[in-house]
Parts: C-alpha cells; structure tokens; sequence
C-alpha cells in the first residue's frame, strides 16, 4: 500500500476550516487505502514563542480534533512529534544537506519573517522547511496530502531527497504532493485574496473549529462577496463568491455547476445563510467528538503511546541507513 505522511502545528489551538478542507479531511479519506502516519508537529510550533501550558494543551487538542474529524487510529499511524527523535536528528543532516540560499528563497519563511522582523525571527522558522523535509523522508512517503501553501516545501523534498540519493546511493523515495485543487486554498472570509490563516491580521475571516457555531455561521453570513448580485463562479473577479462556493461544494458534495444552477435567479444571501447552515450542522458533531476525545486523557495518551512506537520502528531503520551512508561509526 502506498505510504502518506502529513501533520498539522497545534499552534492555535481550534484548527481552522482551511486546515480541515486543505488537510485533514484528506487524512481521513486516505487513511482507508494507504499505510497512512499522521502527526501534530509540535518540533515545528516552537519555531515562534509558545507558553509551555498552552502548548501542552493545544497539542492534546489538535490530537483530540484529529480524532473527532475522523482519523482512526485503527487506521493510521497517528503521533506526536516530539515523541520521535529521529525528526530531530534527521532534521539535522538535511541541514547540512541543504544550501543557505536555497533555504532563504522559501516564500513562507520570507512572509513571516518580513512581518516579524529579524530580532524576533529564529533561526528556527528559516530551518522549519527543513525539518519538514525530514519529516516526510523518514517514512519514505509516496504521497503528502497538504494545501497549496506547502507545495514549495514539498518541492524542496524532492529537492533534497534526489540530493541525497545522487551524493550518497538511492535511499529515500521521492515523494509527490497530493493537493486536491477546490480545496488547496480556503481564503479568508474579510479577504478573498489572502488564504485563510490563523495569523490573520484580523479573526474576523477565519473560521475556526472550535468556536461556537453561531459565532462562525455570523462570520459566513457577512462574508465579504462583490457589488454585483448574479452567484457565479470567478476567481479572479468574484474571489468572495467563489470561496464560498468551494465550500460550500466541499460540505455538501455538490459539484460548483449544480450549486450555480441551484442559485440562480437568488442573492448572494441565499449562498452565505445555506452556508452557515451546512457548516453548523458539520461541526456540531464534530465538536461533540472532539470533547468526548478530551474528557478522556488516558485514551489519549495511550493511542498516542502506540503511534509514536508504531511510527519510531520506521524512523530508526530510515535513520539507521542514512547514518551508514553519510559514514558515522556505528554505536557498538
Ligand atoms: N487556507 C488554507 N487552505 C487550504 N489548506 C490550508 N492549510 C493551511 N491553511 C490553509 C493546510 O493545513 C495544513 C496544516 O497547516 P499548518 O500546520 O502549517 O497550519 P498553519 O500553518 O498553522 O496554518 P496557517 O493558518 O496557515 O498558519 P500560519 O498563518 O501560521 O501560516 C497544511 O497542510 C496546510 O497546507
């Protein structure tokens, strides 16, 4: 069976709707077919300040939510990072792997730092991409389901795993993105043009899971569209009213051409009030599981004790082979 690897930061807490659309719902649907690992990447939280209590909640959360969105771990490989050293370890030879402009050219990086500034940009965040890197070559994964904003990562996976397999002998495989295109990037609800994310300048686009429904069905109802009335589907020129239809598509399974169809001679209200509707009736259940996954710690921790042994009998024979390749003295 083909092998997909991805993880999520639990760096906010409630994951928000482009997480969910983008990522996980994917996890879910690939985890019948395929020798799935799927992790909460808290390595990758600390590349910005984290308060050690929140982190250590919103780690359990981001599992708990995993759970709830369905990810089953009779199904999967599903761990915390930091329960796996080997991220770290291999994280550090792809650094000694990878070139410093090459690492600066990252878009994401460049964003973020730019909004940060360089006093409080760690060296950690430039370095992220890489670790990532090592994150999907640890378990030789064919296939890594994540949204649109993770495709130069990727790339740079393919880049570094080629690198590796040219300068030493073959021994990772090349992994390709799986991106499914309506929903590789939700954009925000304020601004269609900026991709939804969670540090937004403002909460008011970002749909998250964990809020109360009726604050989140508020938020599709006022939705920012155009002044036009007529509910079609345009990027580039109706970006609003087209990010309401991919989700509106993604929640209810129907194809963007019925939706048109359905609302025709009816007001953009229509879509966004129908919207809020689709989207309450999702997350209540959603929201129930998640809670039931939380009011039980032990259950928790123990699905994550057999993840991370499951997932570290893969990593120490990836890990293992590499140190032989690059020339360590084997531990006697
Ligand atoms: N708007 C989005 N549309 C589709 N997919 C998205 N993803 C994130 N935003 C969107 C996908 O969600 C997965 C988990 O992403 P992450 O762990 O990198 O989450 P994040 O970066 O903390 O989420 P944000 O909101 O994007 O954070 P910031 O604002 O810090 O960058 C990934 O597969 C990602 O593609």
């Amino acid at each position: 069976r083909p092998r997909v690897l991805s993880g999520i930061q639990p760096t906010s807490g409630s994951f928000h709707l482009g997480n969910y659309l983008g990522a996980v719902r994917q996890w879910v649907d690939l985890q019948k077919d395929n020798d799935a690992f799927y992790m909460v990447v808290d390595l990758h939280a600390i590349t910005v300040p984290q308060d050690p209590a929140a982190l250590r909640e919103n780690s359990r959360v981001s599992v708990a939510q995993l759970l709830g969105a369905g990810v089953d771990p009779e199904h999967c490989t599903l761990f915390l990072q930091s329960h796996v050293p080997e991220h770290a370890e291999l994280g550090w030879v792809m650094n000694c792997l990878t070139g410093f402009g090459e690492a600066a050219r990252m878009t994401q990086f460049k964003d973020k730092s730019a909004k940060q500034g360089s006093d409080s940009t760690t060296v950690g965040l430039f370095t992220y991409p890489v670790l990532m890197v090592a994150d999907v070559l640890l378990y030789q994964a064919d296939a890594v389901p994540v949204g649109e904003d993770q495709r130069q990562h990727l790339e740079l996976t393919r880049d570094l795993a080629e690198r590796f397999n040219t300068r030493y002998q073959p021994t990772f495989t090349i992994p390709k993105p799986y991106i499914l295109k309506e929903t590789a990037k939700i954009m925000d609800l304020q601004d269609p043009t900026a991709k939804m994310s969670k540090s937004a300048a403002s909460p008011k686009g970002l749909v998250s899971l964990l809020d109360d429904p009726k604050v989140s069905a508020k938020k599709f109802k006022s939705a920012v569209t155009d002044t036009d009335t007529v509910v079609s589907y345009d990027e580039e020129k109706k970006a609003g009213v087209s990010n309401l239809l991919r989700i509106h598509s993604a929640l209810s399974g129907q194809s963007i051409e019925q939706l048109v169809a359905h609302f025709e001679g009816k007001m953009y209200g229509a879509l966004k009030t129908e919207l809020a509707e689709l989207f309450t009736e999702w997350v209540g259940p959603f929201q129930q599981r998640t809670r039931e996954f939380l009011d039980d710690p032990a259950e928790l921790d123990r699905v994550l004790a057999v993840g991370a042994a499951k997932a570290r009998e893969v990593a120490a024979v990836t890990l293992e082979t590499v140190y032989d390749r690059i020339g360590f003295v084997p531990a006697a």
